[in-house]
């Protein structure tokens, strides 16, 4: 089997100096979320393990994830892609298509069998025989299984390849569902978010790459260090929603004045995810700091969370705590965040059981 250059070997042969392999390095230790006493083994990773070869695939989807990773600042996708790994296969990034593309995929799977590492956007889906979603003129869902046999390690990236996604609202005409029903046993590290926050996604694939093993995973198999808190956790509205200051209308003079938007439908409290430390686009905002409560998009069936997405969630209703909190009742707004803090410590407690039964730092198959 040919030699496949490593991170320090990509960066010679570009003619990138040793300081600057040495600041991807340290980019990348603080984006995986690892201790500076680490960052001495990720650099001797990166001299000695050969580029991990990616391949990246597209099902019923928007696309939007692929946006997402092409955003990541720190490290930049372009770095990634051109000197972290080797992407073999992925229709947005990749310049050439069509039938020669498709047999070059064969190849890879071939060459690189037990080896690589398949990144997936989107659903799988398999009403009429999987034929309402193709590539490369065939069934997603047989390519897609084709090359997940091979694959050392599988991310599905967004909240389609984890759980199905928009296309699997009810009634899911398309009969869509996340691609972890068609691996067989082999664990998917889920990186949900509609789309994933950039560095996340960049961070995980590295993580991989690097170690050759998954991430800690939670009881969902998404990895901890960036879905370990709630929304609502490092939310800098939360004092408001502490203090029973809710803003009641898009436009009205809480609104105005940044106020917390539970009662205009903010599922933070449920949802797990980084978007409040990480923000988005090199840490400029996210939803909530936008002024549009967080959807939960990261959650398992957001879409069929049985409200709109600006009406407060019906398991967290009637809260007359919150209405009379509206009405300045300051004991009642006690007993109101009371309430949603039990809620929300028994949910806690119920995951950290959970995940003490979690498979920690999960050896990728074939390693
Ligand atoms: Fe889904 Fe991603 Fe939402 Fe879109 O690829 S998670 S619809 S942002 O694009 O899959
Ligand atoms: Fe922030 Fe939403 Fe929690 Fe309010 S409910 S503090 S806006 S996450
Ligand atoms: Fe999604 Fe909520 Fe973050 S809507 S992007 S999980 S703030």
């Amino acid at each position: 089997m040919e030699k496949r250059e490593t991170m320090w070997e990509a960066y010679v042969s570009r003619g990138l100096s040793r300081r600057t392999f040495l600041k991807g390095c340290v980019a990348l230790t603080s984006l995986m979320g690892l201790s500076t006493d680490m960052f001495s083994k990720v650099v001797e990773a990166a001299e000695t393990k050969p580029l991990p070869v990616v391949i990246w695939m597209h099902g019923h989807e928007c696309t939007g994830c692929d946006e997402s990773f092409i955003r990541s600042a720190s490290p930049l996708a372009s770095d990634l892609v051109l000197t972290n790994i080797a992407l073999e296969y992925d229709h947005l990034l990749s310049a050439s298509c069509g039938e020669p593309f498709e047999r070059h995929l064969e190849e890879t799977v071939r060459k690189y069998y037990g080896q690589y590492i398949l990144a997936v956007e989107g659903a799988v889906s398999t009403t009429n025989n999987g034929t309402y979603c193709m590539s490369g003129g065939k069934p997603f869902v047989d390519n897609f299984q084709n090359v997940a046999r091979g694959a050392a390690a599988i991310i599905a990236y967004g909240s389609c390849a984890a759980y199905g996604g928009v296309q699997a609202a009810k009634p899911n005409p398309t009969g869509s569902a996340g691609i972890s029903h068609y691996v067989g046993t082999k664990q998917v590290v889920n990186v949900p978010g509609c789309p994933p926050i950039p560095e996340v996604m960049t961070g995980i694939v590295m993580h991989v790459a690097l170690f050759g093993k998954l991430p800690t995973l939670d009881s969902d198999g998404r990895p901890r260090q960036f879905y370990g808190n709630r929304i609502h956790d490092t939310c800098y509205r939360r004092p408001f929603f502490d203090a029973g200051m809710f803003a009641d209308h898009f436009d009205d003079a809480g609104a105005k004045a940044g106020w917390c938007l539970y009662k205009l439908g903010c599922r933070g409290p449920e949802t797990y995810n980084s978007c409040g430390n990480l923000r988005w686009w090199q840490g400029m905002s996210y939803p909530v700091q936008s002024g549009a409560p967080c959807i939960g998009c990261s959650n398992k069936d957001f879409w069929d969370s049985g409200a709109c997405f600006s009406e407060r969630l019906p398991k967290y209703g009637p809260l007359p705590d919150v209405d009379i909190i509206g009405a300045g009742l300051a004991v009642a707004s006690a007993a109101g965040v009371a309430v949603h803090g039990a809620l929300s410590v028994v949910q806690k407690q119920k995951r950290d059981e959970e995940e003490a039964r979690e498979n920690e730092g999960k050896q990728v198959a074939g390693k």
